[in-house]
């Protein structure tokens, strides 16, 4: 019983052991000129990661220009989200495709 509960606490990662790894990676696809999903809701630590599977280069470009990644096709490209709030952006080459990324503590 004891080493059942044990298992139990390795399955849930023992968040606080400074061996837990900080932040994931949440996807975003770039496909038929658009975000999806086009609104993601992350924590600070993680990483938004885009993945861009048209035939055209995109980017994701925040609409106050304080970043930008460049995407060619079939490429992908992250951007680490260490701050809170909201953030707006834009692609460059299509500025109808627009994306929001609410970071959250
Ligand atoms: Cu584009």
């Amino acid at each position: 019983m004891r080493k059942l509960a044990i298992l139990v606490a390795v399955a849930l990662g023992m968040p606080g052991s400074p061996a837990f790894p900080v932040g994931t990676t949440q996807p975003i696809l770039m496909k038929g000129i658009a975000y999806e999903p086009k609104q993601v809701t992350v924590h600070v630590g993680d990483t938004v990661e885009w993945d861009n599977q048209d035939i055209v280069a995109h980017t994701a470009t925040a609409k106050d220009r304080s970043w930008e990644v460049d995407i060619r096709p079939g490429k992908n490209g992250r951007m680490a989200m260490n701050a809170i709030g909201r953030i707006d952006y834009i692609c460059r080459y299509h500025p109808n495709m627009t994306g929001t990324i609410i970071v959250e503590p």
